[in-house]
């Protein structure tokens, strides 16, 4: 039994099996392995309920930016929580942190985005966001403008409409998803997809997806094209040089809206405040989330562009829209504290400056191991490719399996990296250290010796 707690570790992992439903699990596989019970963090660490400590490599769920226990978020949010526990943000009302928050995202946000619209997460915002593309191109007039490009293996979130702007398969056969009006486009993934093809090439190819589907459905028909500026939960997909600069010189030439998805990237994970900053993106909408409080509380939203702001407010009316919690005053309150801090240690900084280069060169040093076909990644977002044949970049059978094995060599390692199929990913705090990202990429070494040593290569 831990110090701080009545119940002992299996007497919570009982209760778990016996009534809590997780998200994204198979119930059955997680009741013969048992829950891990985290139970406190600090800085870039976790302890689970059996006092073992864990190096966090993916900041929780991509959204711990300023590393775990800041008392100042916990006073931010009592001081608040005294002052105006809640109040909501309709009929003509505001509170004093949503409306700080607003106006300090704008500040932070390109210089053309001057407006936010507060939710309770990422999906929340994306459903905000298919609601918000095509109010706009009704109030142009134009409102067969309702088709939504996204692309195949992207994630945005998992309520109805985000699941289906994302293009997760599994997701999509649970439930008859997408829904009407959302059509996918291949992914920018050179390692998996890009056959012979160099990735600049591949990188080029993928972009004129769009092109084709725009002329496939017609420009009268698309309303808007939606991507994560890396794909995360995809398995930090850093898209090919060539990429972005070609979808941008097609858009330029299309009447459509862009919504550029920050949920990950946003809030210092590049080394810029927003992806859109660092690949020099002018999006029309940015979904926000993690980042915005650290996690410490949840908060999403989407910070819009004057193009869109000014329609709905100049010619929209009343949009029938909106979320109990929208403009929630504790999570602003939170977020505002998490801003300053980001803002005041220079955070951002320190990632582009330090962090970033230093982690980026230590995880390339990866490349030379024999499971390893291609280490990349940007800012604080790292992947790592498992493969058996390096130079031809053929998998192990049974896809998915050598990526599970190596996660669990990590755990039980004292390190949390997430697989997504053969691909291990990272996304540690914005405040790990050197000594720590020493730490990290030692114990990732380790953990790639013993996968090699199990699968007996
Ligand atoms: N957009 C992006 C780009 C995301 O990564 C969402 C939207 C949805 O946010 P909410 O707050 O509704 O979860 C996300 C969330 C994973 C994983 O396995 C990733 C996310 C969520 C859950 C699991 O990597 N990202």
């Amino acid at each position: 039994m831990s110090s701080e707690s009545t119940y002992t570790t299996a007497q919570l992992q009982a209760l778990d099996t016996a009534h809590y439903l997780h998200p994204f699990t198979d119930h059955k596989d997680l009741g013969e392995r048992g829950t891990r019970i985290i139970e406190r963090a600090e800085g870039v660490y976790l302890w689970d309920s059996e006092g073992r400590q864990i190096l966090d490599a993916m900041a929780g769920l991509w959204c711990v930016n300023i590393g775990y226990g800041r008392r100042e978020l916990a006073e931010a949010a009592f001081k608040q929580m005294i002052e105006l526990p809640y109040y909501n943000s309709f009929f003509q009302c505001a509170n004093p942190p949503a409306v700080k928050l607003a106006a300090a995202i704008a500040e932070l946000a390109p210089p053309h985005m001057n407006h936010v619209f507060f939710t309770g997460s990422g999906s929340e915002a994306n459903d905000t966001v298919l609601r918000m593309v095509r109010r706009y191109w009704d109030l142009k007039g134009k409102p067969g403008k309702k088709t939504i490009i996204g692309r195949i293996n992207g994630y945005h979130g998992s309520t109805v409409a985000a699941a289906s702007l994302g293009g997760m398969a599994p997701m999509h056969a649970q439930g008859d998803l997408p829904i009407p009006g959302i059509v996918h486009i291949a992914q920018p993934y050179w390692f998996e997809e890009g056959g012979d093809m160099t990735p600049d090439e591949f990188g080029i190819w993928a972009a004129r997806q769009l092109e084709e589907k725009i002329r496939e459905l017609g420009e009268d028909k698309v309303a808007a094209f939606i991507a994560e500026p890396i794909q995360g939960a995809g398995g930090v997909i850093v898209p090919p040089a060539t990429y972005w600069p070609e979808i941008k010189r097609i858009l330029s030439e299309h009447d459509i809206l862009l919504v550029v998805d920050e949920v990950i990237c946003g809030f210092g994970r590049t080394g810029e405040w927003f992806g859109s900053q660092y690949f020099d993106l002018q999006p029309d909408l940015m979904p926000i989330a993690k980042g915005m409080t650290s996690g410490y509380l949840p908060m999403g939203g989407v910070i819009v562009g004057d193009r869109v702001a000014r329609t709905l407010i100049d010619e929209g009316g009343e949009f029938f829209h909106g979320y109990t919690y929208s403009g929630h005053p504790v999570a602003a309150a939170v977020a505002l504290e998490n801003l300053r801090i980001l803002r005041d240690e220079k955070i951002v900084d320190y990632v582009k400056n330090e962090a970033a280069p230093y982690l980026q060169k230590k995880i390339a040093e990866l490349a030379d191991h024999r499971l390893v076909g291609e280490v990349r990644g940007v800012g604080l977002l790292g992947a790592i490719e498992l493969v058996k044949n390096k130079a031809t970049r053929e998998r192990f059978a049974e896809k998915g399996s050598t990526g599970s094995l190596c996660r669990d060599i990590c755990v039980s390692n004292g390190l949390v990296m997430r697989a997504v199929g053969d691909t291990m990913i990272m996304s540690p705090p914005l405040v790990i250290s050197i000594a720590e990202i020493d730490e990290l990429v030692a114990k990732i070494r380790l953990c790639l010796d013993l996968t090699a040593e199990q699968l007996g290569v």
